[in-house]
């Protein structure tokens, strides 16, 4: 398996730090330093709005399980505590939402998707995997999307702990796409052959994403 490089600017890393739960965390940097940090038709907020379909499922960490299926060839369920045991890193980025904000310097710490997703062992012609959360929401992307290494399953945000409106104790951060991709109270990641759309993917949204290139709608 192979993780592709972050596609924007990188910064050296400034040594490991302690983060909210003591654990060091190595640091990546994906802010654009060649571009406008604000994509086109996006604004800039200085506030994180909430934003999501249903209720906010309220499970403490120590009962949340995160499963990998589909095409892999070792699928497993991992408990909080081995998930906490996985490296964790730590990524600063912006993100943007398809409802036109973005809110810049995000510092989001929590383990990388590519590291859970080499323990399973996705099959060769597993090209696209469905993003689970609760009540049956999903979302989908492209597998070299979801395995870039500023990808993560984050459980802090700018020093604590991930709120549960903001998806804690767990969920999906892919700075590179749009934010609808990044699933909240994440439960599975399931690798599959065909591009099958997540549920705003079948309501019209875009299957993949891009902001830079204004793939908001798939019309
Ligand atoms: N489980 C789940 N995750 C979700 C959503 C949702 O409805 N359910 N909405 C997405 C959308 S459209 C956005 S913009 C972001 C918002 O995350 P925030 O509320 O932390 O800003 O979560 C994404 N993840
Ligand atoms: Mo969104």
């Amino acid at each position: 398996m192979t993780v592709e490089p972050a596609a924007s600017g990188r910064r050296p890393p400034d040594g490991p730090r302690g983060e909210a739960s003591g654990q060091a965390a190595e640091r990546l940097d994906v802010r654009p330093t060649d571009r406008v940090r604000v994509p086109p038709g996006q604004y800039q907020t200085e506030k994180w709005p909430v934003l999501h379909y249903g209720a906010i499922p309220r499970v403490p960490a120590e009962s949340w399980t995160l499963e990998v299926r589909g095409a892999v060839e070792r699928p497993l369920r991992l408990t909080w505590d081995e998930l906490m045991a996985l490296p964790q890193r730590e990524v600063v980025c912006d993100i943007h939402c398809v409802t036109q904000w973005s809110r810049l310097d995000n510092r989001f710490v929590g383990v990388p998707v590519s590291e859970v997703a080499r323990r399973a062992g996705p099959e060769p012609g597993a090209a696209h995997v469905l993003i689970h959360a609760p009540d049956g929401w999903s979302s989908n992307l492209p597998r070299e999307d979801l395995l870039r290494e500023e990808v993560l399953l984050a459980h802090g945000h700018d020093g604590r702990p991930l709120e549960p409106e903001h998806g804690g104790p767990l969920r999906l951060v892919v700075p590179h796409l749009y934010f609808w991709k990044s699933a909240k109270w994440v439960t599975a990641l399931e690798f599959v052959t065909e591009a099958s759309p997540g549920f705003w993917e079948r309501n019209g949204y875009h299957m993949r994403g891009d902001p830079w290139r204004e793939e908001r709608f798939a019309w």
